[in-house]
């Protein structure tokens, strides 16, 4: 059991300052290796209301789907079209330690489902086409080779 202690809030704050930096909407404790169903967000326009969710659980969600542009930190460049439930309703437990529980709709539901899946160790490529997801391997395979290369010299 995950305590809310000083530890756990440091983290929460390096997540939120990592995801600023990186101009995010969203970071999951998997993106920067911590192994806690812990994820940040922040869909705001003014990027000034961070949203903490600790162990975030799926308890209800629409029936229709919608198809939305995503993007990812840890997938740099690559950004398609993925369904998503157009609306979830998500209970999880706040930085207070205290339960509650949110309708995601628009932008805010696209990226708790992305974000949830990130604790699954799920990226969004794997709901692309065997095709796009090779095509996206050998372009993240030629740029590690780059990266190498500029580093040998
Ligand atoms: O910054 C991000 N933007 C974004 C856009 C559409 C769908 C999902 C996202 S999440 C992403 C940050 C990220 O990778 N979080 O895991
Ligand atoms: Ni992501």
């Amino acid at each position: 059991m995950q305590a809310f202690d000083a530890k756990l809030a440091r983290l929460i704050d390096d997540m939120i300052e990592t995801m600023y930096e990186a101009d995010g909407v969203g970071l999951a404790a998997t993106q920067v290796d911590v192994h806690l169903r812990l994820l940040v967000m922040d869909t705001s326009e003014a990027r000034d209301q961070p949203q903490v969710l600790i162990n975030p659980e799926l308890v209800a969600h629409s029936e229709e789907w919608k198809l939305n542009e995503e993007g990812c930190l840890s997938v740099p460049t690559i950004y398609d079209q993925v369904e998503r439930y157009a609306w979830v309703t998500v209970r999880a437990t706040g930085r207070d330690g205290e339960p509650f529980e949110f309708k995601a709709e628009g932008l805010a539901a696209v990226c708790v489902q992305h974000e949830m899946d990130h604790l699954l160790g799920k990226v969004f490529v794997e709901y692309l086409s065997p095709l796009k997801r090779e095509r996206i391997k050998t372009k993240m395979i030629k740029k590690a080779r780059d990266e190498q290369g500029r580093r040998g010299r």
